[in-house]
């Protein structure tokens, strides 16, 4: 097919892509301005297919072949399904580690989750084009935007003008289908091959028990009322510290040895105070705050059960770990019962990953080694969440050996 006859197909392929609202109605049309450009990467010139001056441009599937997806959540605070219509996905990695391969019609994923998928196209060209439709999953009390986005899936086929095609809209779970949560992730092994084994820390140096989630701080607007309960403000904290960013970079203050007033190393490894987390919340909802890092020595093997609270309404939270992947062990519904919940823990083949959904109203475990020398942060990947306070840092001390040491800053690191 020559480049101009190539070109027509494609804008006879973007005259109906459409991001369209499936259940509402409402369509939304675009303008898909489709031309030859010469873009230049990595020292090398290509002329390549554009779209509205942004490439990689369109793709056209064809029927019989399997195609790799790579999905990354990039939604500020959404976790979305995601699926297909009349088409089956193998999901073959999370995160960028290999799993165990599996087939769904759907899966979910959160804020900054990566995954791979196969898609396999039907034998012969279905005569027939699809959505690939995405929508949240969401559990808050608050309000969020309830739409459904959506692509067309489009096979190559000459006998048909796409305009008359029939178009299959893929069924979603409902917005606040948390068993479907809950009995996606627990599909997910890691691969535990010969090749690429489950390396979960068996042996655990230290345990720490979190809780996450929302509470209320006084407002701070001058003769004005906060939109949180009560006239506050909305907060979220972990263990009750909502974390105040410094001015000064944590990591930063660590290698230079310049720690005084710009963090505190004692933060809590369990909340000060027991309640029924995801029971009645308590009446006073106020949340303390500060700069705490937790400290810990090099190679140490972390085992952290992370708890959600009801406090303003329970919700999933999707926690994220810089620095590190982690295993994660194990999650139920409910509070986290460390004499029983323990012993179904996969040691075996956990998934791997470095960003994890608390369940709402429940709880997660995950287990990790500290061997990264460093200030890590750990945070709500819901981006309202972090900038209400739901995160902390980890601070990794230097090993004994010369590789397990913090290298220095680079010498053109900009200077503010
Ligand atoms: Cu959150």
């Amino acid at each position: 097919m020559g480049a101009n006859s190539l070109l027509k197909c494609f804008r006879i392929l973007f005259l109906v892509l459409v991001v369209t609202k499936v259940d509402g109605g409402a369509t939304r049309h675009y303008t898909f301005d489709i031309k030859l450009e010469n873009v230049t990467r990595l020292c090398h010139t290509k002329s390549i297919v554009t779209v509205n001056g942004q490439f990689p441009g369109p793709r056209i599937v064809k029927p019989g072949k399997t195609y790799l997806l790579r999905l990354i959540n990039a939604a500020l605070n959404d976790e979305l399904f995601f699926s297909i219509a009349n088409h089956t996905l193998t999901i073959v990695d999370a995160d960028a580690v290999y799993i165990k391969p599996f087939e769904t019609d759907t899966l979910l994923i959160t804020p900054g989750q990566t995954t791979n998928v196969l898609l396999k196209t039907k034998p012969h060209s279905p005569n027939a084009s699809f959505l690939m439709a995405a929508r949240p999953y969401a559990t808050g009390l608050g309000t969020f935007d309830n739409s459904t986005t959506a692509g067309i899936l489009h096979y190559e086929s000459t006998s048909k003008s796409v305009k008359n095609l029939p178009i299959f809209k893929p069924s979603l779970p409902p917005l606040n289908d948390t068993s479907f949560a809950t009995n996606f992730s627990k599909k997910l092994f890691s691969l535990a091959s010969a090749q690429y084994p489950a390396n979960v820390p068996n042996k655990i140096d230290k345990r720490f028990f979190f809780t996450v989630g929302l509470g209320t701080s006084p407002c701070d607007q001058q003769n004005q009322t906060c939109q949180g309960p009560n006239g506050a403000k909305f907060s979220a904290s972990i263990n009750n510290v909502s974390f105040i960013l410094p001015n000064t970079a944590l990591l930063q203050s660590h290698f230079s040895g310049q720690s005084n007033g710009i963090y505190d190393p004692d933060y809590p490894y369990s909340p000060t105070h027991w309640f029924n987390y995801t029971g009645n919340p308590p009446n006073n909802t106020m949340v303390g705050n500060g700069t705490k890092v937790l400290v810990l020595n090099f190679n140490t093997s972390v085992e952290l059960v992370m708890q959600d609270t009801s406090i303003l309404g329970a919700e999933s939270h999707p926690l994220h770990l810089h620095g590190f992947n982690f295993f994660i062990v194990g999650q139920g519904f409910g509070n986290f019962n460390p004499n029983k919940d323990p012993k179904s823990f996969n040691l075996v083949d956990p998934v791997e990953r470095n960003t994890v959904g608390v369940p709402s109203g429940g709880w997660v475990a995950i287990r990790f080694l500290a061997d990264n020398p460093g200030v890590w942060l750990m945070h709500c990947h819901l981006e309202v969440h972090t900038s209400w306070g739901l995160k902390m840092a980890w601070l990794v001390l230097d090993g004994k050996l010369p590789n397990q040491k913090l290298p220095p800053p680079p010498s053109d690191l900009p200077q503010c």
